[in-house]
């Protein structure tokens, strides 16, 4: 027995005085009794046993669907240690205020211990977790999204090399819901929500917001990437990695099926939400996928968008906040066919088709096991990673940002990562729509000051002269009807493989101000259906739009002061100077 963690479940325990603490082993006889208690309690319903076999169904409290940035909390000594991105409480004040919400929340619950594992077992770059909860939903996700139980506890050993997250489901009070981080001691407290990012602390709190901090220490990369493989059709696999923020289209690139003009493609899912990179010895940046399933968009989500998302999900999985047909099947807006009757909505109100209401949430989700995915590459629990050729952040852009285009160099592509911006989507509480800087899609996640955060970007591309390249893409980009312009999904191929074709010095492109854009020929426009016209508008450049841009980075990086790397300044000077020319 480790016994740090002992001492620490024992404290826990005598503020939250559960009925019971339950040790949660990972083994099936385990999760069969959990599951019976959940559905007796109401928290799960049985989804179609024939349709979607060992699939459970969650509506959460409607005020709980979605992260709360504003209650995420970074309790670092100093303000200025989280910069101006994140919400700062002191530590002292953190246990003044958040810890007494603790007191007896537990009772009559259990408190359930999950020892887990970010990363492949016995990977030297994956991390253990503990998490404590008195939420079931919770310790049947954190099943399919880590590797938890007895391998756990043995990978730590009597080691104190792990991350301390503390759940309570509380009352479930907005009023009362606090997600903090003490990334010195490696700590998680949330309280009151039970959803997802706030609830499965090995996610977003600890894989991307405390293991940012370490990071940062330890010289390597924890970035809110998908990770995937692209084979081409002489057989060979390049793999590359890409920053969209929540709810941007990382799922699905991340599963991409290539278009009928591709043939001979293939596309090989490693993850789909988080990437851990680190340079190997031979000087490649290797990324591994510290989750073991999927927390995915289930919205937009159909047999054409998305083939192997809703394969994966047939079976082992959890439906969160979807509809449910009166056979217990799931549906949701852009499922792909018309609802086959009556639905339960995922407030549990009876919905007909045509109803002003959508019947699933926005953010309602799947959880599903990654080994279940029909392109699941075979080497997604490599224990050193994948050696990655490509970063492409992204975001959500209505105009500005052309489709794609590749940055000059590791600086100004940290650069477009720092300055990227995106339209705020219903994965987080609050307005959607609205444009907002998100860089590296890493706004809600990264756990220290943004501005350190790119000086250590910066300090990456130092250590090695085989950085990956890096490009900006956007599928998001509208016409004048507000249409997107774009197919994207199984289309996005195209331009992926013409970055990759620029990594080895081919595919035609033009250079403009803002970095190299491809031209119309280089996007294999083979039987896309997309008009020439739309086309250029996509590869467009306006330099109106980007003197807005220009303005909003300026604002945004000013909020840094000293904090801001000088790099960064010189190349948004540099920027606004090639659009002066
Ligand atoms: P998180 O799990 O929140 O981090 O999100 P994600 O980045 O994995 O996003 P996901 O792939 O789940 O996509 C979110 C939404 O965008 C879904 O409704 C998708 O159907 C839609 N989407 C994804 N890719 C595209 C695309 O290329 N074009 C369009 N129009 N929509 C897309
Ligand atoms: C996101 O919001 O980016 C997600 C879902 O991937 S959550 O786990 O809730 O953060
Ligand atoms: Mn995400």
């Amino acid at each position: 027995m480790n016994r740090d963690l002992e001492k620490w479940v024992e404290e826990c325990a005598a503020q939250a005085r559960p009925d019971r603490v339950v040790w949660i082993d990972g083994s099936e006889a385990e999760q069969s009794a959990l599951i019976e208690e959940a559905v007796a309690e109401g928290v799960f319903a049985r989804m179609n046993e024939q349709t979607h076999p060992n699939c459970f169904y969650h509506r959460s409290n409607p005020t709980d669907v979605a992260r709360t940035e504003h209650l995420t909390f970074i309790c670092a000594p100093t303000k200025d240690d989280t910069g101006p991105t994140n919400n700062w409480m002191s530590p002292e004040d953190a246990k003044a205020k958040i810890w007494p919400l603790y007191k007896d929340a537990m009772r009559g619950r259990n408190m359930y211990v999950i020892p887990y594992v970010m990363g492949p077992l016995g990977s030297p770059i994956s991390k253990v977790g503990v998490e404590i909860t008195d939420s079931r939903y919770v310790v049947a996700n954190m099943r399919i999204m880590t590797r938890i139980g007895t391998a756990a506890l043995e990978q730590l050993g009597e080691s104190t090399d792990y991350c301390k997250g503390f759940h309570s489901l509380g009352d479930l009070s907005p009023d009362r819901r606090f997600i903090a981080h003490f990334p010195e001691t490696r700590t998680i407290w949330s309280i009151g929500s039970g959803y997802g990012g706030n609830a499965l602390l090995g996610k977003k709190c600890y894989a991307l917001r405390i293991a940012s901090v370490m990071a940062r220490d330890q010289g390597w990369l924890a970035e809110h990437m998908l990770i995937v493989g692209i084979e081409n059709p002489k057989g060979e696999v390049t793999y590359i990695a890409a920053a969209f923020p929540s709810a941007c289209g990382k799922t699905n690139l991340a599963m991409l099926i290539p278009p009928d003009s591709m043939p001979g493609y293939k596309v090989w899912t490693v993850g789909d939400d988080i990437a851990w990179m680190k340079f190997g010895p031979d000087g490649r940046l290797y990324a591994i996928n510290p989750e073991n399933g999927f927390f995915g968009v289930a919205p937009g989500t159909s047999m054409k968008t998305n083939r192997n998302a809703l394969l994966s999900t047939q079976k082992n999985s959890i439906f969160t906040n979807v509809a449910l047909t009166d056979d217990g099947q799931p549906w949701w807006e852009g499922i792909g066919y018309d609802a086959p009757g009556p639905l339960t909505d995922w407030k549990g109100n009876r919905w007909e088709s045509g109803s002003a209401e959508k019947a699933a949430h926005p953010n309602s989700r799947f959880t599903a096991p990654a080994r279940q995915c029909p392109s699941i590459s075979k080497e997604w629990e490599t224990p050193n990673g994948v050696p990655i050729s490509a970063i492409f952040f992204g975001g959500r852009r209505a105009r500005t940002a052309p489709l794609i285009y590749e940055s000059f160099d590791w600086k100004h592509g940290v650069f477009v990562g720092a300055s990227m911006a995106s339209e705020t989507t219903a994965a987080a509480t609050g307005a959607v729509g609205v444009v907002r800087r998100d860089p590296m899609a890493m706004l809600p996640f990264c756990g220290y000051n943004m501005g350190d955060y790119w000086a250590h970007w910066l300090r990456m591309g130092e250590k090695s002269d085989k950085v990956p390249k890096i490009f900006h893409v956007n599928w998001f980009r509208t016409g004048a009807d507000g249409k997107f312009l774009w197919p994207g999904f199984g289309e996005n191929l195209r331009p992926i493989v013409w970055a990759l074709e620029r990594t080895q010095g081919k595919g035609a492109a033009v250079e403009t101000p803002i970095g190299f854009v491809p031209t119309p020929e280089a996007l294999h426009t083979e039987s896309l259906d997309v008009s020439p016209a739309a086309l250029e508008e996509l590869l467009s450049v306006d330099p109106e739009d980007w003197q807005a841009e220009l303005a909003g980075q300026a604002e945004f990086f000013a909020t840094f002061g000293d904090r801001l790397p000088p790099e960064i300044q010189r190349q948004h000077d540099n920027l606004k100077k090639r659009f002066a020319h």
